[in-house]
């Protein structure tokens, strides 16, 4: 059997080697197609907050992230100054295959609630320690929301920023056992550190 398409002329022994052909293209251009709209790496944890000066503290989050051998991408976007950015950044979270939010603010600390309000994706609140009022405007703004849309919030600056990372971590683990085990090796640390402070008193 000859088929001509445009100018080339292919091939075929038999109508049912044509047809199984047309579905190996068709099928390799739907993958090609949705690599290129999805892009190639599975985002898992997203870290997105309201200025590049929180970055210091969220960087926190980013390293024990990384620590667990997460993959992650940040991105600042802010609740008031560019509310249509944190709209597609909610609305789109999803289909990027992201499985947990992380997202710092401080001051009138919106953006994980208005983020939480547009998702289903879970969201961890990290409240930035402010200047004028210490990061307690930050941590009421995150974590008094309304019944229906959960924010887990976590604490004020740098320590919250390191524990959103982990339970951030926490929660992959649920379904991947290799982050579950270097959770279980991060916990003896921890306790090996304290037995450390206890020899040094000695
Ligand atoms: N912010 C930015 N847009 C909305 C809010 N709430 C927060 C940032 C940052 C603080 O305002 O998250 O913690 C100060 O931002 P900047 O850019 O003035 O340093």
């Amino acid at each position: 059997m000859f088929v001509l398409i445009k100018t080339q002329t292919f091939a075929f022994k038999n109508e049912k080697t044509f047809v199984f052909s047309v579905f190996c293209r068709c099928f390799m251009w739907y993958i090609i197609n949705e690599f290129l709209k999805n892009g190639v790496s599975i985002l898992v944890v997203s870290i997105v907050m309201g200025s590049s000066s929180d970055w210091p503290t969220m960087k926190k989050a980013k390293d024990m992230l990384d620590y667990f051998g997460i993959e992650t991408d940040v991105e600042v976007v802010s609740a008031h100054r560019t509310p249509k950015n944190m709209y597609e950044f909610a609305t789109n979270a999803k289909e990027k295959g992201t499985k947990v939010i992380i997202a710092g603010a401080g001051g009138a600390a919106h953006l994980p609630g208005m983020i939480a309000s547009m998702t289903n994706v879970p969201v961890i609140g990290v409240p930035i320690q402010t200047k004028a009022l210490s990061g307690i405007d930050s941590l009421y703004s995150i974590v008094q929301m309304p019944g229906g849309v959960p924010v887990a919030t976590m604490a004020i600056g740098e320590a919250g920023a390191t524990n959103a990372g982990i339970y951030a971590a926490k929660m992959i683990a649920i379904e991947d056992e290799s982050v579950y085990d270097k959770l279980e090796a991060y916990t003896k640390s921890l306790e090996q550190k304290v037995e450390d402070m206890q020899n040094d008193l000695k």
